[in-house]
């Protein structure tokens, strides 16, 4: 992957591509993608992994790509980097999502050790500007005496009545209300109470059809399970896996989202990387379906 094709040739520049099937973005690596939809665009939030042959994760900005037809996508200038945290500078841009609240879009971030920021931006694409100069939570506010990478995997979800609330963790799935001005935590940090289910890290929620459906990354090699509840806080009901192992990716880590009256699964594999190392994964989409009942049609990840 020839990196100078992650930097537009000027600082406004757009990149204009044709996905051919999964991974649907071939010319860099992207991971633990977000999705938000909005009018007729689908916007795609995603990590950036550096080219294979890496030993860990080497992640140092977050990019923004939106398509109307899952087909035809723009890639916008880098709207994000993890050195536009003062305060986070040594990190990496880990796992975040995007929402669309107040006119504004809020950037939750993890930052990989230093907590979880929030960035905030006047357009979908960007630029976005660190909204607080300090984190959101920081590590205390997960606990993180556990160890140094509880704070990560923000995922944030504005229910009907307008309260929004933020999830994250990695072992322990923790959640908390923010206030309407997006940028403070509401109340007390709370714990999801998973009893016969192993939760990695990857939380994100959804609801359908009045029920609360909380996705996330289980064991190691990763796969997507998730669990259904009545009320946002639970109690949660395990329902099992939603995909396998995604090819040479150790991780796995999902965005499920409604799309022009269908539903998606996003998420990253290691379909394109050459090194085996499982640094440098590739975003994919395939269809999400549920049974009559509500639980969710186990994904099959295509090629397509
Ligand atoms: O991309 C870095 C980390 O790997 C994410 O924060 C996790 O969800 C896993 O995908």
């Amino acid at each position: 992957v020839p990196e100078v094709l992650l930097q537009p040739a000027a600082p406004n520049d757009r990149y204009h591509f044709q996905s051919k099937g999964n991974p649907i973005i071939t010319h860099e690596y992207t991971a633990d993608p977000a999705a938000m939809v909005k009018g007729d665009t689908l916007w795609l939030y995603a990590g950036h992994d550096f080219a294979g042959g890496q030993k860990n994760y080497k992640m140092k900005d977050w990019l923004v790509y939106s398509t109307t037809d899952l087909k035809n996508w723009t890639e916008y200038p880098v709207p994000l980097k993890i050195g536009d945290f003062a305060w986070a500078k040594s990190g990496d841009a880990f796992a975040a999502q995007v929402i669309a609240r107040n006119g504004k879009y809020y950037w939750y971030v993890s930052t990989n050790w230093s907590g979880i920021g929030v960035a905030v931006a006047d357009r979908p694409e960007g630029p976005f500007k660190d909204a607080l100069g300090k984190p959101l939570l920081t590590n205390k506010d997960c606990f993180a005496s556990t160890h140094s990478w509880a704070c990560i995997d923000p995922a944030v979800f504005v229910d009907d009545d307008g309260q929004a609330w933020i999830f994250w963790g990695n072992r322990e799935c923790y959640y908390a209300k923010l206030k309407p001005s997006m940028i403070e935590i509401d109340g007390p940090v709370k714990k999801i109470d998973f009893k016969d289910f192993n939760f990695t890290e990857a939380p994100w929620m959804h609801k359908y059809k009045n029920k609360y459906y909380l996705s996330y990354a289980t064991a190691f090699p990763e796969k997507i399970a998730y669990a259904m509840a009545d009320q946002i806080e639970g109690p949660y009901e395990y329902k099992g896996i939603l995909n396998e192992i995604a090819g040479n990716s150790n991780t796995n880590h999902q965005a499920i989202v409604e799309f022009k009256g269908k539903w998606y699964f996003i998420y990253h594999n290691g379909a394109i990387e050459t090194e085996g190392s499982s640094f440098s994964r590739s975003i994919c989409i395939d269809d999400l379906e549920y049974h009559p009942d509500g639980n969710i049609k186990r994904i099959v990840m295509t090629t397509e």
